[in-house]
């Protein structure tokens, strides 16, 4: 499975389209995650576990939303998250937000190495899942799943309620 986190480049471009086509009825046709094609072929569970899922809730005809979780490798192998998709969006791509020259910013994180015992957050001020295209209107207190891939073809899945704040004051 080619690794839906892409190189700057491309982002770049994808992030203008998606910035110019609004609302609009939008072609995802090449950029939609590879979930028809994974659920043909049954993957191992990952040894993960997950807490902490959210989506931070936005105003109607928002283009991007962010995900958060916490993602715990509870097995004794490392892991690597190589992708993920949601049942809203047609495109997910993980971002790592930063400071420019004063400026927030935020660019493609890449693959991301989990060793056992160890947690990737992915959390605000940090990482997050740009959530782009959605596929339907969500609303604060509804729902998504999100699923993660990773290198080995191992899978996880986590249902990320759409919310105004963090679950925790310190977000973890
Ligand atoms: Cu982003």
């Amino acid at each position: 499975m080619k690794p839906m986190i892409r190189t700057i480049a491309l982002a770049t471009t994808v992030w203008l389209w998606v910035a110019s086509a609004s609302a609009a009825a939008a072609p995802v046709a090449a950029m939609t995650m590879p979930a028809k094609k994974a659920a043909a072929q049954p993957a191992t569970a990952a040894s993960v576990r997950i807490d902490h899922a959210w989506v931070r809730a936005a105003p109607p005809g928002t283009d991007m939303l962010a995900g958060y979780m916490d993602i715990h490798n509870v097995g004794p192998k490392a892991l690597r998250l190589v992708a993920a998709d949601c049942d809203a969006f047609a495109m997910v791509e993980l971002h790592r937000s930063s400071i420019v020259k004063g400026v927030s910013t935020m660019t493609p994180a890449g693959a991301q190495a989990i060793a056992p015992g160890d947690v990737l957050a992915i959390q605000a001020g940090g990482l997050h899942f740009m959530l782009m295209q959605p596929l339907r209107p969500l609303q604060a207190g509804q729902t998504v799943r999100f699923t993660l891939h990773f290198a080995d073809g191992s899978r996880a899945g986590v249902e990320a309620v759409v919310r105004t704040q963090a679950p925790t004051a310190s977000g973890r």
